[in-house]
């Protein structure tokens, strides 16, 4: 509901894939079939994801980044603070106790390379060695996908939008991610787009109160019209 209404809040969301805290249960953002002391035989419930649920609920502002990465980290919290609205940031973390190594595949720096696909606004979606890989859009389904850049496809290679009015494409991106092997993973700013902010909102709604009606008086509103006394 913060997402929906737009408060200016911003929520940094530790995902470790993992209930630490309480040692070790499996939680909404562990794979399925995770061993843990709470499902010896494997989990059955999906999990989320935590920025298409973002992007769902109508936020103005999502992104991902990892722990490890403090660079990036850096840069994406920047954004955040910055976005008038609520801001949600998803940030991969390791709990070297209880999921050790569950994003490693995204922090070693030589299988990052091949796995984390960086999402810059303005900037075409490539990743991989010599940006070999890249993100298109399947003309047939409209749904995106990964391919591997040939002089046939680089024109049609995604450009990524943070800004757009419809989060369509956002939502695709970040369905990219893949919960089992993480062998393709968007990080960045999915959306950044600016709408009406529920706390300037309001205090422009309590200004306009005052101007027209003139200052509301509580003592008053309290021992109203619609009052009784309990008998004792
Ligand atoms: C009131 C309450 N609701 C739900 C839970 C279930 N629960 C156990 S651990 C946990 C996650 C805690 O997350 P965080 O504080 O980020 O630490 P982590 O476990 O990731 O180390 C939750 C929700 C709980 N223990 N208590």
């Amino acid at each position: 509901h913060a997402l929906r209404r737009n408060v200016n809040l911003k929520i940094l969301l530790f995902n470790n894939r993992i209930y630490g805290l309480t040692k070790g249960q499996y939680s909404p953002t562990s794979e399925i079939g995770k061993i843990t002391k709470s499902t010896p035989m494997g989990s059955l419930d999906a999990p989320f994801n935590p920025v298409s649920l973002a992007i769902g609920a109508e936020a103005s502002f999502v992104a991902r980044t990892v722990d490890s990465d403090r660079k990036h980290l850096t840069d994406v919290l920047r954004q955040a603070a910055a976005h008038p609205g609520t801001a949600l940031v998803e940030i991969y973390q390791n709990c070297n106790i209880f999921n050790d190594g569950a994003f490693e595949a995204l922090r070693d720096r030589q299988q990052a390379q091949e796995a984390v696909i960086r999402l810059e606004h303005g900037r075409p979606i490539t990743f991989g060695a010599d940006a070999s890989k890249a993100v298109v859009r399947d003309p047939a389904t409209g749904d995106l996908k990964v391919v591997a850049v040939t002089e046939d496809n680089r024109a049609g290679v995604l450009v990524h939008d943070a800004h757009a009015a419809s989060p369509t494409t956002a939502f695709a991106l970040s369905r990219l991610a893949d919960p089992d092997t993480l062998h393709h993973t968007p990080i960045g700013v999915f959306r950044a787009t600016e709408r009406a902010v529920y706390d300037t909102e309001m205090a422009r709604q309590l200004d306009d109160a005052v101007e027209q009606r003139g200052k509301g008086d509580l003592a008053a509103l309290l021992a109203g019209n619609d009052t009784w006394t309990v008998a004792g």
